[in-house]
């Protein structure tokens, strides 16, 4: 049996660890210390069709794992420079530490600490969310991309693939899944800072004409800059998706929604920032994603983003008073 540890003790760890339990010995490794309670006393999934009571090894002491042939790492990607050093402490030398996380520079922090032929590229859509300590519901059924690396012995990858598609997940191997991640990431900057700053359910982004329009001009300045570092996502797909997404998930609050409410950290580094970063680096303009980054990140040092409108570009002021206004009514 493949011993595999789940790297994130919040919903989608939970996710992973529930189906892979059945065909694998999983040990879920994370710090928070009442999910690690609940969890010693056993995980409920809860699906559509039915709850289910699991039993996993959990642990909060990287040095205590023996043996891990794959670390499947589903922490926030602010918590990834931990996770990658504790990764090192227990992974075998022909393991490998598969990242399924949301945003940019995952995979190059895990190669840091890593050999960078260890690390594999994966995403996923699967949609999961904490119902309460140990408790996590399976919200939407999703498709997970793992990268397809050549020559690689023993095939590790590929036999990870086939756990996890026996495990009930739908799994592909793709030769390029940075086009996939860079996609996922059009769709995340268009919902996740909008929806965190206004304080609303994704569906906002379809009910409100400004947070419409700072939405699909999100998702397009994304895939400019992925156009300009070689990357195919089309504008206008990228809006597309971000729209189709917002309306699977309307009555869903953002991740990033949710941690802002929790008083947690946001990954609004890895997504908005890493695309206004990417886009100065590659002279393509990014302002609506500057403006959502400043914004969001002076709400979440405890400012009211609402008297930072007045230093927005002139274009964008009106656009986001407009937001504030249709949020007044909507807002949680
Ligand atoms: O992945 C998501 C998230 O909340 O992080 C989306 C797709 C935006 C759904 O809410």
């Amino acid at each position: 049996m493949l011993q595999i540890v789940v790297v994130g003790i919040g919903a989608m760890g939970c996710l992973f660890a529930a189906h892979l339990s059945s065909g694998a010995e999983v040990t879920m490794l994370g710090h928070w210390p009442q999910q690690l309670a609940a969890l010693r006393a056993g995980l409920t999934l809860i699906t559509p069709d039915e709850t289910l009571r699991v039993n996993v090894r959990v642990t909060s002491e990287p040095h205590s794992i023996v043996g891990a042939q794959v670390a499947l790492v589903l922490v926030k990607s602010y918590q990834t420079a931990q996770a990658a050093r504790e990764i090192e402490a227990f992974l075998d030398p022909g393991g490998i530490a598969v990242t399924l996380q949301n945003g940019l520079g995952n995979d190059d922090m895990l190669a840091s600490r890593l050999d960078p032929a260890q690390v594999v590229l994966g995403s996923t859509s699967e949609g999961a969310s904490l119902e309460g300590e140990g408790v996590v519901r399976h919200a939407g059924r999703g498709d997970t991309f793992l990268q397809q690396t050549a020559g690689r012995e023993p095939d590790l990858i590929g036999e990870f693939a086939q756990l996890l598609r026996r495990s009930g997940f739908r799994v592909q191997l793709s030769p390029d899944v940075n086009t996939i991640v860079w996609r996922k990431l059009a769709v995340n900057a268009a919902i996740n800072p909008l929806t965190a700053l206004v304080g609303v359910p994704n569906g906002f982004l379809l009910t409100s004409g400004s947070a419409n329009g700072i939405a699909r001009q999100a998702a397009s300045e994304a895939a400019q800059v992925a156009r300009a570092r070689g990357i195919d996502v089309s504008p206008f797909d990228a809006q597309k998706s971000a729209m189709d997404v917002a309306r699977s998930t309307a009555s869903n609050r953002s991740s990033m929604l949710q941690d802002i409410l929790n008083n947690r950290p946001t990954e609004i580094d890895a997504i908005t920032g890493a695309i206004v970063q990417l886009g100065s680096e590659s002279g393509i303009p990014t302002p609506v994603n500057k403006a959502l980054y400043d914004l969001l990140t002076f709400k979440m040092s405890g400012g009211n983003w609402k008297t930072q409108i007045v230093d927005l570009p002139g274009n964008l002021q009106r656009t986001f008073w407009l937001l504030n206004q249709e949020g007044q009514d909507e807002g949680l």
